[in-house]
């Protein structure tokens, strides 16, 4: 009776999905509690084996001023996960890509609110590019470097 009980509770754990079994990564992420795409966004994050604690605040440029994001690289909210800044609407995948690459930089930002990101459902015009946001300033005038693309 005992071993039957142990094979059935076992069996009901294999049956489990495998995020539920794998530890979500923590995310903190700063936004304006008027903006709905970052919502949609902590939504997307969820669903891609991330924990997300959402901070509202409505001075969203002390944020952006307190982690260095570059004005042409802000997206509406601001992350922070496994060490990295995470800026805008970035897929899931390259800030997975991020944490299992970490590169030498200080994170990665999707400029503005564009449609076709998670979050901005919708047909995109053409493909949306993710930049490196550099440790140290890069020079006035240089290209950005482009981290991947969608
Ligand atoms: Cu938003």
């Amino acid at each position: 009776m005992k071993r039957r009980n142990f094979a059935a509770a076992t069996l009901g754990l294999l049956a489990m999905p495998l995020p539920a079994l794998a530890a979500a990564i923590p995310v903190k992420l700063f936004k304006n509690p008027n903006c709905f795409c970052c919502d949609l966004y902590a939504k997307h994050l969820e669903q891609n084996g991330f924990s997300v604690e959402k901070i509202d605040t409505t001075d969203m440029d002390s944020i952006k001023q307190k982690y260095g994001i570059p004005e042409r690289f802000e997206g509406c909210h601001t992350a922070l996960v496994g060490g990295y800044v995470v800026d805008g609407l970035v897929p899931a995948r390259f800030v997975q890509q991020l944490l299992r690459e970490k590169p030498p930089i200080k994170g990665i930002a999707l400029p503005g609110m564009p449609v076709g990101a998670p979050g901005m459902e919708g047909p995109k015009s053409r493909p949306l590019d993710i930049y490196v946001l550099a440790r140290s300033p890069i020079a006035p005038g240089a290209a950005p470097k482009v981290y991947g693309s969608f």
